[in-house]
């Protein structure tokens, strides 16, 4: 049995610099504010909570120039590794931990900390989009497109994520709900041999075979313990709006709940990430609409479905 006890550590990740756009930096609060400790009481958990509103604020550099085309790397780079050190030690106790985002560079330090605790675990990406950039291919600077460089291990060489161990290989690394990667993304997707299931395999064969076949790539005899990372823009704009880059044509509703559904019923689910949701973004009814979702994904990650 992976962990220990029916305890989750909540890790809020109120943090935007990994992106231009603010307001991604309140949805730790906002779904704290919605109830979800409560709600996960209620399906029998007990519930801790780190908010980091102060720690984060404190981490911010006074001076954070560009370095190598990333932005703020300074300031992402102090944030992230605190929040790996967070996560591993939540982790090793036996928690399952659950960080809401922030932007998906919170990614380096949710990964890398999941991983330090679980060696052998896999990793499953839900997103639009890849977030694969290297420092040397990214044509936005913004590093939520680029933190699984860093954890393959395929990034160049850089001054402000010397902390990162590469601790992610290609065959425990799964994406589902691609549907706007970069060039230069699809050819590390290639030549790395990465699985990548988009919205077109979504379609073709359904969620249900998907998450299937998602799985006996990464996790052949459903034994590695699993992480999940959960970009709400994956899910289609009419039912996350407010998110920095909705992307048209992405997972309904329930398609996007199954996959939390079928990954928790394995009995491996360690660990997950909620990110990108963004409740400035349009108008109040459609970031309450996004924040509910969001906590309805997190919801999903820690009951199992009777079949
Ligand atoms: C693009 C980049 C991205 C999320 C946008 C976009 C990456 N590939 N990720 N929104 N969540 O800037 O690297
Ligand atoms: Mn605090
Ligand atoms: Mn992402
Ligand atoms: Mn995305």
């Amino acid at each position: 049995k992976l962990l220990s006890s029916q305890h989750v550590a909540i890790v809020g990740a109120p943090f935007s610099g990994g992106q231009p756009r603010k307001g991604v930096e309140t949805a730790p609060a906002a779904m704290m504010n919605f109830g979800l400790a409560n709600q996960l009481k209620e399906l029998g958990w007990t519930v801790e909570f780190q908010d980091n509103e102060q720690e984060i604020v404190e981490l911010e550099p006074a001076q954070d120039p560009t370095v190598l085309n990333l932005k703020q790397p300074k300031f992402v780079s102090a944030v992230t590794e605190m929040i790996s050190n967070q996560v591993r030690e939540r982790a090793l106790q036996g928690k399952f931990v659950l960080t809401l985002g922030g932007d998906h560079s919170i990614a380096l330090g949710t990964v890398s900390g999941v991983f330090s605790a679980y060696p052998d675990a896999c990793l499953v990406w839900v997103d639009a989009h890849a977030d694969i950039n290297t420092p040397g291919t990214t044509d936005s600077g913004n590093i939520h497109g680029c933190p699984l460089s860093f954890l393959a291990g395929i990034a160049e060489e850089h001054p402000d994520f010397s902390w990162v161990k590469p601790c992610l290989k290609a065959n425990r690394l799964v994406y589902i709900g691609l549907r706007d990667v970069d060039d230069g993304e699809k050819k590390i997707l290639k030549e790395l041999g990465i699985k990548a299931f988009s919205m077109h395999h979504v379609d073709q064969l359904g969620i249900g075979k998907i998450v299937e076949q998602a799985l006996d790539y990464v996790n052949p005899d459903r034994n590695l313990p699993i992480h999940l990372s959960f970009d709400v823009d994956a899910l289609d704009p009419s039912v996350a709006p407010s998110t920095g880059t909705p992307v048209r044509g992405g997972l309904s509703f329930r398609e996007g709940h199954y996959i939390c559904e079928a990954l928790v019923n394995t009995g491996l689910l360690v660990s997950a990430d909620i990110v990108e949701v963004n409740p400035v973004l349009l108008d109040e009814e459609s970031a309450f609409q996004t924040i509910q979702v969001g906590c309805s994904l997190a919801r999903c990650c820690l009951v199992k479905i009777g079949v």
